[in-house]
């Protein structure tokens, strides 16, 4: 056995799912930047609470290290990111960059300034060991070219990655897509990989939004389409994944169009089990087939969930992001659903997910979470954390120090707690005192992760 085969024969006895979620930045706030993402779109302009969001956020990550889930962190972005500004002619001393953007283009000084990055389910597309060819994790951190103030992350994006995953024996890291409206890509968040285990080899189930290159294919009208056909097929032949395995589905347009702009708004995917909205794609039936001939060759049998309009509505879907959900598996094979607490607010969906718990299926369990700073700009628990599947060998590789344990939780706290405005408006956002806050903070957290000391643009001078 060569030493490819025998690390293949290791990842399918032992690998585990880890969670790495995004810590929220210290100037989360509410600036209506995200086109077709009804949320965000309504609570444009109100109050957010930054150090509220981190904690709701460290929260969940505790909960589920303390029940022996993987459980990491991914650090946020430097913000406002004054180089942008300058690079699109903001001149003089930072404090001048802010206060003319302020003045001249606020909508700019938001969007450089956004802590979108919190999302780290659209930070990249992960591919596991097991379904590559060259038996490595493969990363292709996201360009999210369809709105610049997340397309503005990708490259910091791209660099935290490596910092975390950085051993090239075990993780692969390609650069964004070219920022071309034909390979628009919002990384995982319209990605699901479905597998008998973790640790089989899986089929990785691609969704985009709309095809640049057929003009005859059905688009959204009232709402952008953001992820392409185009960008998930590069992604697919970049991660080397056997195209057996690789099915391609269209959202369905009529959902883009209620509100979902991301797939993982109207769909979630564990093991063998896909949880989803009857409305999340086109041509379903077709693509549910495809799925279960795919799952075949992996060895595996598809079970499928699907949620009627009957039941749980589309706006009602879409308001409480029942599938934004993070779908996990327990040691003894049952699975939890982790919802936002809005889902147990909203009486249909709650009818609903008591139905599910008593019906004898695959999920036996649902914990839900306050996150509301976060999903009142669109982002639930799904949203807030990058899946990794990760063999022993790679697990050892991961930087130690992301990890959060008991003493890193506190820590993070204590962080928080620190640094952390509890109102924000986006006015504020020309705060000089809030850019030199916030890299005090990023400063401090570099060394409480364990990060290089040059993560971030402001460390490089
Ligand atoms: O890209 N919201 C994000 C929410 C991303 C949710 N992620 C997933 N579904 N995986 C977005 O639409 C709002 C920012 C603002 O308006 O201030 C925002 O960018």
């Amino acid at each position: 056995m060569n030493s490819i085969a025998s690390r293949g024969a290791a990842a399918s006895c032992d690998a585990i799912e880890a969670n790495f979620d995004g810590l929220v930045g210290p100037t989360h706030n509410y600036s209506g930047l995200a086109a077709g993402n009804l949320a965000a779109t309504a609570h444009a302009g109100q109050r957010s609470n930054p150090r509220a969001a981190a904690l709701q956020g460290l929260a969940k990550m505790k909960a589920l290290a303390d029940r022996g889930f993987a459980q990491g962190v991914l650090p946020p972005q430097e913000r406002p990111d004054v180089a942008s500004l300058r690079s699109l002619g903001f001149e003089g001393s930072d404090a001048r960059v802010l206060e003319r953007a302020l003045r001249d283009a606020p909508q700019l000084l938001s969007a450089v300034s956004s802590a979108a990055s919190m999302w780290v389910a659209n930070a990249a597309t992960v591919s596991p060991a097991s379904d590559t060819s060259d038996d490595r994790v493969h990363f292709t951190a996201a360009n999210l070219a369809s709105s610049f103030h997340r397309a503005i992350e990708a490259r910091q994006t791209a660099r935290t990655l490596k910092a975390v995953f950085a051993d090239p024996a075990a993780f692969a890291h390609h650069e964004p897509l070219p920022a071309a409206p034909q390979f628009g890509d919002e990384g995982a968040a319209n990605h699901t990989r479905l597998c008998a285990r973790h640790g089989a080899p899986g089929v990785e189930l691609f969704v985009y939004g709309r095809d640049p290159f057929d003009p005859t294919a059905r688009a959204p009208s009232r709402h952008p389409a953001r992820q392409t056909r185009a960008a998930s097929m590069a992604i697919a032949r970049l991660h080397r994944l056997d195209a057996r395995r690789v099915v391609l589905a269209q959202q369905n347009p009529d959902a883009i169009d209620g509100g979902v702009f991301h797939n993982d708004v109207i769909a979630v995917g564990n093991c063998d089990v896909l949880f989803h909205h009857e409305l999340a794609f086109a041509d379903t039936h077709a693509r549910l087939d495809a799925l279960r001939r795919a799952m075949g060759d992996a060895s595996a049998v598809l079970r499928v969930i699907t949620v009627p309009t009957s039941a749980v509505g589309l706006q009602d879907a879409v308001s409480t992001y029942l599938f934004n959900s993070q779908l996990l598996s327990k040691p003894d094979g049952s699975m939890l659903l982790v919802a936002p607490a809005e889902c147990r607010e909203h009486p249909r969906v709650a009818a609903y997910l008591d139905g599910l718990l008593s019906d004898g299926g695959p999920i036996d369990e649902v914990i839900t979470f306050d996150l509301k700073e976060s999903m009142h700009n669109g982002g639930g628990p799904a949203c807030l954390r990058l899946r990794v599947v990760l063999d022993p060998e790679a697990r050892a590789a991961v930087l130690p120090s992301a990890w959060l344990d008991d003493d890193r939780y506190v820590a993070l706290l204590a962080w928080v707690h620190q640094h952390y405005r509890d109102r924000l408006m986006p006015a504020d956002l020309g705060d000089p005192k809030l850019l030199v806050e916030t890299r005090e903070a990023l400063d401090a957290l570099t060394r409480l992760l364990g990060l290089p000391g040059d993560l971030y643009p402001f460390q490089r001078g």
